[in-house]
């Protein structure tokens, strides 16, 4: 089993009661998705029971898979169906004529869909339906994975390989992938995807390209899936030719409406353009003095005719500026709150800074009232190992949506926020950013099929636990046998904190090694912009260690409601975990625990080294449950990442240690080598420990 399945295996199982269910399937109606529910069904039960599926034209079959209508309301009343939105789903025992029949009904031809992937996952696990039937919808609107995938097929920030698209090929070959794509995707409810890196090239707007995604949109639209792109700002100047790329110049309108109009001749149902401007040298309406409100505008105007959207990203942030730049995006957001268009939303990453391990939520969430915020995870680990380094990120998101924003009084979360339910918004919308890649098992480490997975679940459902996640990753992917279970997922759940602990513990962040950020460099300093050097997040000095952001220091903390701001500005009430996020603290400043905040630090890395070496023994005492080429490959891959939680460790103590002049306390392993070899190791070549 090369893991390409997913965590749609449908492995065989026994003791099912649900046996039987397949033997006799009425499905009403007929389109692309109604077939595509047929596909998964006959999968499904062939995996499962090794059975085909019989069709039957009764509606007394087995299993009914129906949209609702006036024929059901005796079994679902109208006002259950009516609290559902269009892409919900009801999956209910019912009687029919004497005989017991699931039901599978909703709104649409999605929520069928959906019911059906649902319905299946709970066979997978052998779980039984509650008498009351089983019911749910999306809270999120539009729910959309972001492919950093290049035109050349590199995929920026990939580390699965390369690009799954291959636009060589397109449109005249449609690949198993692609399909396998969607009905992964729409498994767990992901009902949008950017093909393209924000990172914008403008060729991907010629009719070239756009017949090429005109045939990947057709594979999607069947699961509920809608194809977005990315709009490189200057594409008036490049493709058309125009002297300018000015959101206020009526050629660019001009230009941006044909454009529009050209796309969706090919794509009827096009989502809309994400947008990165003003950033990391990409173009924007800064080149013309004009707002990023202006520049959004511009594009949604065009867009607004076809129900078209923009995801307007805020990470916007200038070498130019003396200014934090955790601090950057709200001052140059909030002044423009109530100036988008109402098909415009503003793509904001959950921190600040940028994908860290851990980052405390972005201060425009709950910043900005006015205009719709979507949220921006990253699910291919940039700063959390790549591929190699197990790191469930649940929990992580989880953090983040659950924090309470104080927005409007206790309980503003910012799940709230992103649901659109705090400020009554109707435009909602979450992003990931892909870590999907053409390696067999598309995402490098088997483990982070699980963050794929996780997104989309949370997508749906932002109020979803991480473990219930985990426990179902877990079952669909592997087995349901509760002693493979069991361990396996509190490795997982424990698993985002230990890779903070072995790299950026107490709230330290952007320490990683230049540019790739991959492995440790707490030393890099001189580089061009100050805010991309280690030295600069650090701080580290004979006096102590930390970022201040109180009003001391940069005082980005204004930018947080007041609650958390007095919360957040002592450090004794700062959760530890944010410490040195806020704060710039002497090197024997008290822990919670008592200790010196040198000898805590130094004892989290050990933790995170610890856990991470455990991790491998747990998963060699789980030998057997699952199949070899798996089990292989994540015992691999967690003995690289043991081996890599201590260079981290040894890398950073040593570096910090000439600051602190302390010595490494007791219970922390003294590094082997000094400092310097540590410095020395090129990632490519890390020697096994
Ligand atoms: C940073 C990445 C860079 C992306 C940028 C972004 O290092 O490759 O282009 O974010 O989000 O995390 O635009």
């Amino acid at each position: 089993n090369d893991g390409y399945k997913l965590w749609l295996q449908y492995y065989s199982i026994n003791n099912s009661s649900y046996r039987e269910i397949f033997s006799s399937v009425y499905i009403e109606g007929e389109s692309s998705t109604i077939d595509a529910i047929k596909d998964e069904l006959a999968r499904a039960s062939k995996g499962m029971f090794d059975e085909d599926v019989v069709e039957s034209s009764d509606e007394g079959a087995n299993l009914r898979i129906q949209l609702y209508d006036q024929g059901l309301r005796d079994v679902i009343p109208e006002d259950e169906m009516n609290s559902l939105s269009e892409q919900g789903f009801f999956i209910k025992e019912i009687n029919y004529n004497g005989a017991s029949q699931v039901l599978i009904t909703a709104k649409s031809q999605i929520g069928l869909l959906y019911g059906t992937f649902r319905f299946l996952q709970k066979i997978q696990k052998n779980e039984k339906l509650p008498t009351y039937g089983f019911k749910d919808a999306p809270t999120i609107e539009h729910r959309i994975l972001n492919h950093w995938d290049n035109l050349d097929r590199t995929v920026e920030r990939g580390y699965s390989g390369f690009s799954i698209w291959n636009w060589h090929r397109l449109p005249r070959h449609i690949d198993q992938q692609y399909i396998d794509y969607a009905r992964a995707n729409a498994s767990v409810g992901i009902n949008g995807t950017v093909l393209t890196n924000v990172n914008a090239n403008s060729l991907i707007l010629t009719p070239e390209y756009l017949e090429k995604v005109a045939a990947l949109a057709e594979v999607f639209r069947p699961y509920g899936i809608k194809v977005y792109l990315t709009a490189r700002f200057s594409s008036p100047i490049e493709l058309g030719k125009l002297e300018t790329a000015d959101p206020l110049d009526p050629e660019v309108k001009k230009w941006w409406a044909d454009k529009v109009e050209e796309i969706y001749d090919y794509i009827p149902d096009f989502g809309g353009f994400l947008v990165k401007a003003d950033s990391e040298g990409q173009p924007g309406p800064h080149n013309y003095k004009r707002t990023q409100a202006e520049g959004a505008n511009l594009l949604a105007d065009a867009l607004k005719p076809y129900n078209g959207i923009v995801m307007w990203r805020a990470f916007v942030y200038s070498e130019e500026s003396p200014e934090d730049r955790a601090k950057q995006a709200y001052n140059e957001f909030k002044p423009l709150d109530g100036q988008f268009r109402d098909n415009v939303i503003v793509q904001v990453k959950n921190g600040a800074i940028d994908f860290q391990p851990r980052e405390p939520f972005h201060s425009l969430f709950g910043g900005l009232e006015k205009t719709p915020l979507m949220m921006e995870f990253q699910i291919t680990q940039e700063y959390l190992g790549h591929d190699t380094h197990l790191a469930f990120l649940a929990p992580m998101y989880e953090e983040i949506l659950q924090t309470d924003t104080h927005a409007k009084g206790e309980g503003s979360t910012v799940s709230k926020i992103v649901s659109g339910q705090l400020f009554n918004h109707s435009l909602s919308a979450i992003a990931g950013v892909s870590n999907i890649g053409s390696d067999r098992n598309w995402t490098g480490h088997h483990f982070h099929q699980a963050n794929w997975f996780a997104f989309g679940r949370l997508a749906w459902n932002p109020e979803e636990k991480s473990s219930n996640i985990a426990d179902d990753w877990i079952k669909l992917t592997f087995s349901s046998n509760e002693e493979f279970v069991r361990p396996v997922k509190d490795v997982m759940l424990a698993s985002h904190e230990m890779v903070v602990n072995y790299m950026t513990p107490l709230g330290l962040h952007h320490i990683m090694a230049w540019d790739h950020h991959y492995g440790p460099g707490p030393w890099v300093t001189g580089k061009h912009r100050e805010d991309w050097n280690s030295t600069y997040y650090h701080q580290a000095s004979e006096y102590g260690i930390g970022f201040d952001r109180t009003a001391e220091g940069s005082d980005a903390l204004k930018q947080y409601h007041p609650e958390l701001e007095k919360q957040w500005s002592d450090p004794e009430t700062t959760p530890e975990k944010f410490l040195l996020w806020f704060h710039h603290l002497p090197w024997d400043y008290t822990l919670e625990n008592g200790e010196i905040l040198w000898d805590g630090l130094a004892k989290r890395y050990q933790e995170g080294v610890d856990e991470a070496r455990s991790n491998v023994e747990v998963w060699r005492s789980l030998e057997g449950f699952i199949d070899a080429e798996r089990y292989e490959h994540v015992l691999s891959f967690l003995k690289i990442q043991a081996e890599e939680a201590e260079w981290w460790k040894n890398a950073c103590l040593l570096y910090f240690q000439q600051y602190s002049q302390k010595p490494i306390p007791e219970g922390v392993e003294k590094p082997e080598k000094d400092l310097e070899y540590y410095k020395s190791i090129d990632p490519k070549f890390v020697p096994g420990i």
